[in-house]
């Protein structure tokens, strides 16, 4: 099975100098060598025989684009729709019965959720600020270097970190603040201003099907993702299908399989091995696609420095743009928060190559450094609409910068 060779977030690392850091980023330079960033842009990755994809798949796309107008007819049992999708295509959605209800929480249980859940990130950025303001007794530039220090380790990364701490000195020059203690809020604001801008919610387009394309790295959290959004979804009563667009293992069919299952939604699979542009192809050219109302494709974790990967994600995107030339209407960057600044490289080459529409953020609940957000709201201009505060099905929230900052900075 080729494909299991390169799974696995590359480890080589290089390590850039940056002689265009400005003069205020000195001591943050000299502190952590190239700027306090871990500098994780992967090398190219010499190609080896697990990545040779065949050519063809290019070829077989484009004949099975040709021979389209048959599909409609053979769809539901060539493709391998279920049974049971082939058959309620076209009806109303069945009761959510996996929407395993949980008492709604209100807003205060949702911040002490969130609160709870981004406790490392609290722990290693907030609580720290508040530790060393603790040990002194007036704002000077040792504290502010000190403070600097700790937003970058957060990975908020050097250049976010330098432009807060411009904008704290800013404000505690002109609100002449001397206390310590009141840098605090001044840091809370001037976070929140550099993670609230173009914000969205993921919302469904008016008229159906809404065609969601999953794409990250390996490992991300994007199966995972999926079958929470598919949960949030069947409980709004919503008509889910699910595309097994990650072909290159059994396991991960199987994984959507299971989520399928738990969600109530449909599936659509192919064997292992298929081409994923044609697994997307088919199961969007079927009778009853546009009967659902969301349609999630899974995409097989690739690193973004992968050449030959990347184009075939943009393959996908084509094939899917030929069978419904409004989709997909989202295109869903899934980013791992333990990854650290090598997420902005993601975010950069997978723009580049399918454009992003929004991001999604998993793993906040087990680092530290979640300040990797902060960076993101900052450097990238596409919007994270969903956050992964946990592994369960419903630690899938909407992204709202108040409420992620406040989450960091109560007590
Ligand atoms: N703690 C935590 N774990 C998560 C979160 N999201 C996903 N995971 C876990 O991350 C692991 C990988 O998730 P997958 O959904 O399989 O990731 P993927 O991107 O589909 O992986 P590939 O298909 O192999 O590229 C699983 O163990 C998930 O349970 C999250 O928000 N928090
Ligand atoms: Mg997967």
């Amino acid at each position: 099975m080729p494909r299991a060779k390169r799974r696995g977030m590359d480890g080589k690392t290089t390590v850039m100098s940056d002689e265009s850091e400005g003069k205020k980023r000195g001591f943050l330079r000299r502190l952590f060598g190239r700027g306090g960033e871990d500098a994780a842009e992967p090398q190219a990755v010499p190609s080896d025989e697990a990545d040779k994809r065949p050519e063809s798949d290019a070829a077989e796309v484009v004949e099975l684009a040709a021979t389209a107008p048959n599909h409609d007819e053979t769809a539901g049992s060539a493709i391998g729709l279920t049974a049971e999708a082939a058959a309620d295509a076209g009806e109303k959605a069945p009761e959510p019965e996996a929407a395993a209800t949980e008492p709604s929480e209100d807003k205060r249980g949702f911040l002490s959720r969130l609160k709870q859940r981004l406790g490392k990130t609290k722990a290693g950025l907030v609580e720290k600020v508040r530790q060393v303001i603790s040990f002194h007794t007036k704002v000077d530039e040792e504290l502010l270097e000190e403070i600097e220090t700790i937003l970058v380790q957060a990975d908020v990364g050097i250049e976010t970190t330098t432009k807060i701490l411009d904008e704290v000195r800013r404000n505690r020059e002109a609100r002449r603040v001397e206390d310590p203690e009141a840098l605090i809020p001044i840091i809370k604001e001037a976070i929140l201003g550099i993670t609230s801008h173009s914000e969205r919610t993921l919302t469904l387009q008016p008229v159906p099907p809404t065609v969601m394309l999953v794409v990250g790295v390996n490992g991300t959290g994007k199966t995972t993702t999926i079958g929470k959004l598919a949960k949030q979804y069947r409980d709004q009563g919503k008509k889910v299908m699910m595309v097994a667009g990650d072909t290159f293992r059994a396991a991960a069919v199987e994984q959507l399989a299971v989520w399928a299952e738990r969600t109530g939604s449909q599936i659509v699979k192919q064997p292992m091995g298929a081409d994923p542009g044609a697994v997307c192809y088919d199961a969007l050219a079927s009778a009853g696609a546009r009967d659902f109302d969301v349609i999630l494709i899974d995409t097989a974790g690739r690193l973004q420095t992968k050449t030959n990967l990347m184009e075939e994600l943009k393959k996908i995107s084509r094939v899917i743009k030929k069978v419904m030339p409004t989709a997909p209407h989202e295109t869903l960057l899934v980013l791992d928060a333990t990854t650290g600044q090598n997420a902005l490289s993601q975010a950069k080459l997978f723009s580049e190559a399918v454009g992003l529409t929004g991001l999604v953020m998993t793993k906040l609940d087990g680092t530290a450094k979640g300040g990797i957000l902060i960076a993101l709201r900052d450097q990238f201009d596409v919007p994270v609409l969903k956050i992964g505060i946990g592994e369960s099905v419903d630690d899938l929230r909407d992204f709202e910068p108040q409420a992620f900052v406040d989450a960091l900075f109560e007590k």
